[in-house]
């Protein structure tokens, strides 16, 4: 058994909004009193983590008076110091309040549309001033309830107007924050424009600066959607676009759920970590999740714990996993491997296509390759549940 302990270069982060999250849900009220930013920052530096993330408001209240929010900053910019911890991202509310009742970016109103963009202004001046380096774009309510209320092309529109007018603010600032956009399909009644990560990736390209912009995608939004989580994030990555991650867990077909990470999808969460794990993912591993309603405070920091704790043990048994030799030898007789043919298969020429045209490929033959992935699922399962 290892040592499950994480240690700063693990990066792990927690938003306050998650180890803050008082319980509260569409049928009931909360069930633990709010925590403090600055003491929210305690829990996490003496847990472990590496950061903390924050909405403008998880951190200055959208109605605090200059002096409320100067001795916010002041006893959070405090623990930060004592406890070791980081502010790597950052990103704005633009859905809790009733301002934002019709979408904050594809709000129908005009003055909706500037409000949003000041307040995202103002939240990246305080983020980037605590040392931020990334800034997230989850447009939980832009999207509709009602279809016949816009065209959806307008609000893509709007919402690319936005992000290019915010990755101009961020040059012009000197801020040097890369934003990472977050899909998810739906809130409980409206959905959202931008579903999917993949939608985002391709939404990308359409901007006029791209490489600011990556995707920042998350184990349940995909998972509502009934998407392979792994596969998203794969995709992601090859395209250079993987950004940020939010970590927790979901049972596919509900509404989002948030558990504690690797609570659920046990497969899917390894090779989740065996993936930014091989690939040499460097940015933050986010916790965007929260402890179950009956918790009280030491619940809270279980299932803090508990999420940095699994990642760990996962991050043991995918290195496990990659110096199995039964397993490696089942990849190694899986791949098959053919130069000639790989090379004529790549990079086309007019001559090349007619020389693999005129091969002799037996399909029968070709056919009776064994794969044995009853063998290697088998063997992975093992690797899982701890008996290998
Ligand atoms: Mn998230």
């Amino acid at each position: 058994m290892g040592d499950y302990t994480p240690s700063k270069s693990d990066k792990f982060t927690f938003g306050l909004w998650t180890i803050g999250n008082p319980g509260r849900d569409p049928f009931g009220e909360p069930v633990r009193p709010p925590l403090a930013p600055h003491e929210i920052v305690k829990i996490a530096g003496e847990l472990g983590a590496y950061g903390v993330n924050f909405h403008d408001n998880d951190l200055i209240p959208i109605d605090a008076t200059a002096s409320q929010r100067d001795q916010i900053l002041t006893d959070f910019k405090r623990a930060l110091e004592d406890y070791d911890v980081k502010v790597p991202m950052a990103t704005t509310n633009l859905f809790s309040d009733p301002v934002f009742r019709d979408g904050g970016f594809t709000s129908n109103d005009a003055q909706v549309r500037a409000y949003a963009l000041q307040k995202v202004m103002h939240a990246m001046d305080l983020g980037a001033g605590l040392g931020a380096e990334v800034y997230v774009f989850w447009g939980g309510r832009e999207g509709t309830e009602v279809d016949a209320s816009k065209d959806p092309r307008d609000g893509i529109k709007w919402f690319r107007e936005a992000i290019d007018y915010l990755c101009e603010y961020s040059i012009s600032q000197g801020y040097d924050l890369k934003f990472a956009l977050e899909a998810k399909p739906n809130e409980p009644r409206g959905d959202i424009f931008f579903p999917t990560t993949g939608h985002y990736l391709a939404f990308i390209q359409t901007l006029e600066h791209p490489e600011m912009v990556g995707v920042n995608p998350e184990v349940a939004h995909e998972t509502m959607a009934g998407l392979n989580f792994f596969h998203g994030v794969a995709q992601a990555m090859e395209a250079g676009k993987l950004f940020h991650i939010d970590l927790n867990d979901q049972r596919p077909g509900r509404y989002d759920q948030d558990f504690r990470f690797g609570s659920e999808s046990f497969k899917i969460c390894f090779f989740l970590v065996k993936l930014l794990e091989d690939s040499g993912y460097g940015g933050s591993k986010h916790f965007d999740a929260h402890a179950y309603r009956t918790e009280d405070i030491d619940g809270v920091k279980d299932f803090a714990s508990g999420c940095m704790r699994t990642y760990l043990i996962l991050k043991e048994k995918a290195k496990r996993w990659n110096e199995d030799k039964e397993i490696q030898g089942l990849l190694t007789q899986i791949r098959r491997e053919d130069p000639e043919l790989e090379a004529l298969c790549r990079d086309f020429n007019p001559n090349k296509a007619e020389i693999l045209k005129g091969k002799k490929l037996d399909r029968k033959k070709i056919a009776e390759h064994s794969l044995r992935y009853e063998k290697l699922d088998q063997l992975t399962c093992e690797i899982i549940y701890g008996v290998r």
